[in-house]
């Protein structure tokens, strides 16, 4: 197994195999097999081609050899920030097979997170396409490849000077899933976007991700004869295997891939496409229901949404239902980390509004407990544990940080405060993690934190959610200056884009104090900045809009 990982005990690991959870094959060898049922069906579409079963496993082959032409080998990391495409997919595959680890980058990253990414990982290659969205990943690419010592190799989807574009290869190529592997070993890190502190990698092995993968499409009704729409970015747990990509791959559902969330784009491809289901986040199906009445017809192909990555509010949800009475709301609760929690499509309207279901596997062992590890009573709030054949053990390389991460015995501090239903559904209530939560995207306060106190005219900062009707959160910046600086928000974010902060990160708001409030033990207490700035923005909204 790759160095720096904790390993699942021998004696869970092999009864997952003996009851069929975990299987004894890597996630190309899945494919492969899989894709045999369907060989000329579209696996992978994007706005420029539509690749089928078969296309997809020769054009991974074909990564693959390139991977291994260019000196990659099993275990060796490449960082992965392609926007929504179907090289991803190939990449993807590709990387499974030789055993060469990809780490999950958003196309939001900048140079901040990359340069951490590849230097905590000592990433050999990073795979980008050279342009998107008018920023140049290519040129920041090759400023990383100068100043980090690990990074040999920059893969483009188009070609440029000194890279590989990935989809050049002449020469042989081993048929995809020939190339052994272990299934227990870890085939992709992913980032967590759960937990205090610096972002950690989630080290996720073949057997544990398909079969989070199968079981999920499962949950959801993927089949064959499905189509779903990735419009997320693919590098999120969620559209990659909750069931999204590797679901539909290994089902011989087509997923389409798409790059825009407008409501407006959105309803189109499903309309063209004719989507049958479509993971996202709460703010798209806010959007969604803002689409003029005469735009709803073209969602009738949808039969399942799958909502998660931020509570759903119970007002969105029935909307949901009374606009397109056809479609299936489904909520997920899920974390990079492993345990994934869906209501079920037969679920009552009550459980499906109003609760983020319950665990995925008949295997997920969790706990709801107080400050102090003890079980709360039924019903009441507490942290949620969790363990299971999906659930990782621990954080890649982050032997420090896992025993706080993780209890003795195992289970993962998810950081979240919820209840149960007395049918055992979660309801997610608040949560202990230090973190803001965007819309999905998760805002890690004490990254962000680090990064102000770079600023010379601040002396201390905190990082706090402020409420946000559509995206639930922003973040908002509460400040002490030195005595004679001066700062404002439109400063403070030139300076964050100076430092290559990805954008999404960056506050929404700023507000400048004498102090900040501060606990008898000197820690800074968020909770109190949190309930000052939700009221001020509650009375700042209720004032009537001036006329002046
Ligand atoms: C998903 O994964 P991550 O790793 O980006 O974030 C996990 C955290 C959870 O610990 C929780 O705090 C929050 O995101 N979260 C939710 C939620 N779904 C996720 N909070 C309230 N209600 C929900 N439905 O976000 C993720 C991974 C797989 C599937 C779906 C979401």
């Amino acid at each position: 197994m790759l160095d720096g990982c904790t390993p699942y005990p021998q004696e869970l690991a092999v009864r997952y195999m003996r009851e069929g959870y975990w299987r004894r094959e890597t996630i190309a060898e899945a494919l492969v097999v899989a894709s045999g049922g369907f060989a000329d069906a579209i696996a992978v579409s994007d706005s420029r081609r539509s690749v089928a079963f078969q296309e997809l496993v020769a054009e991974a082959a074909r990564f693959a050899a390139l991977l291994e032409r260019h000196g990659l080998r099993r275990g060796d990391r490449i960082v992965i920030q392609l926007p929504n495409c179907a090289e991803f997919a190939s990449l993807f595959l590709a990387c499974a097979d030789v055993g060469v680890v990809p780490i999950m980058a958003l196309p939001a990253f900048r140079r901040a997170e990359l340069e951490y990414l590849v230097t905590f990982a000592d990433a050999r290659a990073i795979a980008l396409t050279p342009q998107y969205r008018g920023f140049d990943y290519l040129d920041l690419a090759r400023s990383l490849k100068r100043d980090c010592d690990s990074l040999e190799l920059i893969f483009t989807t188009e070609a440029a000077k000194d890279c590989v574009t990935i989809n050049e290869h002449n020469g042989d190529v081993a048929p995809l899933g020939t190339r052994g592997g272990d299934p227990f070993d870890v085939a992709l890190l992913l980032l967590s976007g759960g937990t205090t502190g610096m972002p950690k990698l989630i080290p996720r092995t073949h057997a544990d991700y398909l079969y989070n993968a199968r079981a999920a499409t499962a949950v959801s009704d993927l089949d064959t004869g499905s189509r779903i729409l990735l419009a997320l970015p693919v590098e999120h747990n969620f559209p990659l295997a909750c069931p999204g990509l590797l679901g539909a791959i290994l089902t011989g559902a087509r997923a389409v891939m798409t790059q825009s969330t407008r409501p407006e784009d959105l309803a189109a491809t499903i309309e063209a496409e004719r989507i049958t289901h479509f993971p996202c986040v709460p703010a798209i199906a806010i959007g969604l229901l803002g689409l003029p009445e005469q735009q709803s017809p073209k969602l009738r192909s949808l039969r399942v949404i799958t909502v998660g990555g931020q509570r759903l509010q119970e007002p969105t949800a029935r909307g949901l239902r009374r606009r397109w009475p056809h479609l299936k709301i489904q909520q997920v609760f899920g974390m990079a980390e492993g345990l994934l929690c869906y209501t079920r499509l037969d679920d009552p309207e009550n459980v499906v509004c109003a609760t983020q279901g319950r665990p995925l596997s008949p295997l997920d062992e969790t706990k709801i407990v107080d400050p102090f590890d003890a079980d709360v009573s039924q019903g009441e709030v507490g942290e949620l544990l969790c363990r299971g054949p999906y659930t990782i053990r621990g954080y890649w390389n982050a032997s420090d940080r896992n025993s706080g991460a993780f209890t003795a015995d195992g289970f993962y501090r998810t950081g979240d405060l919820v209840r149960m239903d007395p049918w055992g559904n979660l309801i997610v209530e608040g949560r202990a993690k230090d973190l803001i939560n965007r819309g999905g995207e998760k805002i890690n306060a004490e990254e962000i934190e680090a990064h102000l106190l770079e600023h010379p005219a601040v002396t201390a900062a905190a990082l706090v959610a402020m409420p946000d009707a559509i995206l639930g959160e922003r973040a908002c910046a509460f400040v002490t200056l030195r005595s004679t600086a001066r700062l404002d928000l439109d400063l403070l974010r030139e300076f964050l884009s100076a430092r290559g902060v990805a954008r999404f990160k960056w506050p929404e708001r700023i507000e400048i104090v004498a102090e900040l409030p501060l606990t008898n033990v000197g820690k800074i207490r968020k909770e109190e900045l949190r309930r000052r700035i939700a009221e001020r923005i509650a009375i700042e909204e209720a004032r009537p809009v001036s006329t002046a």
